[in-house]
């Protein structure tokens, strides 16, 4: 017979191709993604519970069995004999218990978070970003520094006596004591907070860099509250990047981040700071046909692992210790 499948179009649709792995009790590797198929947080367009496995098919392109060769540095990222990615599958999900699907994830989490891989969750809707930062609890991690890339702030303490919705992740996150500081950026335009959260956002842990200010004072400076003893958390909502790149989410934004602005940002960060998870929101496939907004999330989030798991960063080194 032929070699084991390895064309993009063969095989099963795991992330990048990596091995499932179905036991969370026992998670030995370097990545572990873990789908979060949860929109019950969504106040308009719905879609975000197919965005797991919109990416993962959309990461066949980009399962390179050998690892990604990048030109213009000359060198092999993300080679599988070094970085060990496993996928975890998704969070069970209970129609009509948003509630429950909330702790799913977190105690999925918590599993992810023992283990000391790092954690890539792949959303839903941004609702999940507050179970997963609240999973890191137990993790031993007491700084934690949560980059946050969105056109909303998501900053909402309660609405209709929701505070677990899509509006309200980062609120529930910054009450976390072991949660030390966030930056956001790409804040733009029609947003999900008004100037109370606005206001209450500056008074606590964060630093806002809007849309209009990133492109003023760029990457560097836009990073340049981040604690030198901090580990970094990434919560990236697609819409955080431009509309015309990513029209498949709930809330489309124009005048957003562009695809190497958003790499840019994680690699700067990556080269200095310890990275310990992710969750990328809010992709709605089905609002999408063309499925491009998909293979952007799979691209970014394969570019992604490999500057944060490149030889020589905080986050490498601690796989060596
Ligand atoms: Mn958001």
């Amino acid at each position: 017979m032929s070699p084991k499948p390895q064309l993009p179009y063969v095989g099963i649709r795991t992330f990048m191709k990596r091995p499932y792995q179905a036991d969370w009790t026992t998670i030995d590797a370097d990545i572990a993604v873990l789908g979060a198929p949860f929109d019950y947080g969504t106040a308009v367009r719905p879609g975000a519970r197919f965005g797991p496995s919109a990416i993962r098919e959309a990461s066949q392109m980009h399962s390179a069995l050998n690892g990604h060769y990048d030109p213009d540095e000359d060198k092999v990222f993300l080679d599988p004999a070094e970085i060990r990615i496993v996928d975890l599958g998704d969070v069970p999900m209970i129609h009509f218990d948003a509630m429950q699907c909330i702790d799913n994830i977190r105690e999925a989490v918590e599993s992810v978070a023992a283990s000391g891989a790092f954690l890539l969750v792949l959303g839903g809707d941004h609702s999940v970003h507050a179970p997963c930062i609240e999973g890191f609890r137990a993790s031993g991690h007491n700084s934690i520094h949560i980059v946050h890339l969105d056109a909303h702030l998501d900053y909402v303490d309660e609405r209709m006596g929701v505070r677990y919705g899509q509006g309200n992740p980062l609120r529930r996150a910054a009450e976390l004591p072991f949660v030390s500081g966030i930056t956001h950026i790409g804040i733009r335009g029609v947003g999900s907070s008004g100037p109370d959260d606005f206001r209450d956002a500056r008074a606590t842990k964060s630093r806002i860099v809007t849309m209009k200010e990133f492109r003023r004072i760029g990457v560097q400076a836009a990073l340049a509250q981040i604690p030198e003893e901090a580990v970094v958390y990434f919560t990236v909502d697609i819409d955080g990047f431009d509309a015309s790149l990513v029209p498949g989410t709930g809330t489309p934004s124009y005048g957003g981040l562009t695809y190497d602005d958003g790499i840019e940002i994680v690699s700067q960060v990556a080269m200095t700071r310890r990275c310990i998870g992710m969750d990328f929101v809010e992709l709605a496939p089905v609002l999408d046909a063309s499925g491009a907004s998909a293979l952007f999330a799979s691209q970014f989030l394969t570019t992604s692992l490999c500057q944060i798991f490149r030889p020589g960063t905080p986050t490498w080194k601690a796989l060596q210790g």
